[in-house]
């Protein structure tokens, strides 16, 4: 069983009315708060279709980014981890996830130096990759080394392109050895002895994918990469994303996805 892309829980929030207030980078509109419903309803199917069990919570609508509680914690199979958003207007998101995570994992550690944002970390099965960005600094990758090293992971700290929010922005794993990347992060090297499968041309929208279970999950409207990802052996489910596209997000911010340590 692999730990990296196998999971029986997942965790969403409900987008809310202040959806229409978080944060982008640029300004292509204002999210249409009910088709981000529709969408992130369409999401939640396709975790569950795999036989995964998705808590869904309630939206808070004083956290406008609340929806992608992706960045609020990072669950590993032995403990949960607290992140610390480096986005001020996000930071109060963590608080609000740890009782959730407390219900589900009698080890719930907290950053509490620095900052790191989930969107950030990529756990493959032999190591966590973690991008330095504007909100990921290098005092809160070492926080997390701390404590995860005892556990027996170990961190290898890259860089997330200039520009780009998020080093999950542009890559994904799709399984245990193959990593989903754009090519102007692939360059970089950092995914040296990985096999990597590079987003089409124009395409690099759709880096930001999940591997969840037996599918790929990915934003819908990328007919080259999937043709790309479907030649290679992946079951493809396509999400409409264009209203989470609006403020940055993707199908990997959308949820926390782990199995958690048997009671
Ligand atoms: C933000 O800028 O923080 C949100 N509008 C988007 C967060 C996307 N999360 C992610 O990539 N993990």
């Amino acid at each position: 069983m692999s730990f990296s892309y196998t999971f029986t829980h997942a965790i969403c929030r409900r987008p809310g009315a202040a959806a229409t207030k978080g944060l982008r980078a640029v300004d292509t509109g204002t999210p249409d708060t009910d088709l981000f419903l529709e969408h992130h309803a369409d999401y939640i199917a396709a975790l569950q279709s795999t036989g995964a069990h998705v808590t869904e919570l309630a939206a808070d609508e004083a956290f406008p980014d609340g929806c992608f509680v992706e960045d609020a914690a990072l669950c590993l199979p032995e403990l949960a981890v607290i992140m610390r958003p480096g986005a001020p207007t996000r930071l109060g998101e963590a608080a609000l996830m740890k009782p959730v995570l407390e219900g589900l994992y009698a080890n719930v550690a907290e950053i509490t130096r620095g900052h790191i944002e989930g969107g950030d970390i990529l756990v493959t099965e032999r190591e966590i990759l973690i991008g330095s960005s504007d909100r990921t600094d290098a005092q809160g990758v070492e926080n997390l080394r701390e404590i995860v090293t005892p556990h027996g992971y170990s961190i290898r700290m890259v860089q997330t392109p200039p520009g780009v929010l998020h080093f999950k922005t542009d890559c994904s794993l799709l399984d245990a050895r193959t990593i989903l990347a754009t090519k102007r992060l692939a360059a970089s090297g950092c995914f040296e002895g990985y096999d990597v499968i590079h987003v089409a041309d124009g395409e690099e929208a759709c880096a930001n994918t999940i591997r969840f279970n037996n599918l790929v999950i990915m934003p819908a409207g990328f007919p080259k990469t999937r043709a790309i990802l479907e030649a290679a052996g992946y079951d493809i489910r396509e999400v409409g994303n264009s209203e989470a596209a609006k403020l940055d997000g993707g199908m990997s911010c959308l949820s926390l996805r782990f199995s958690p340590p048997a009671a």
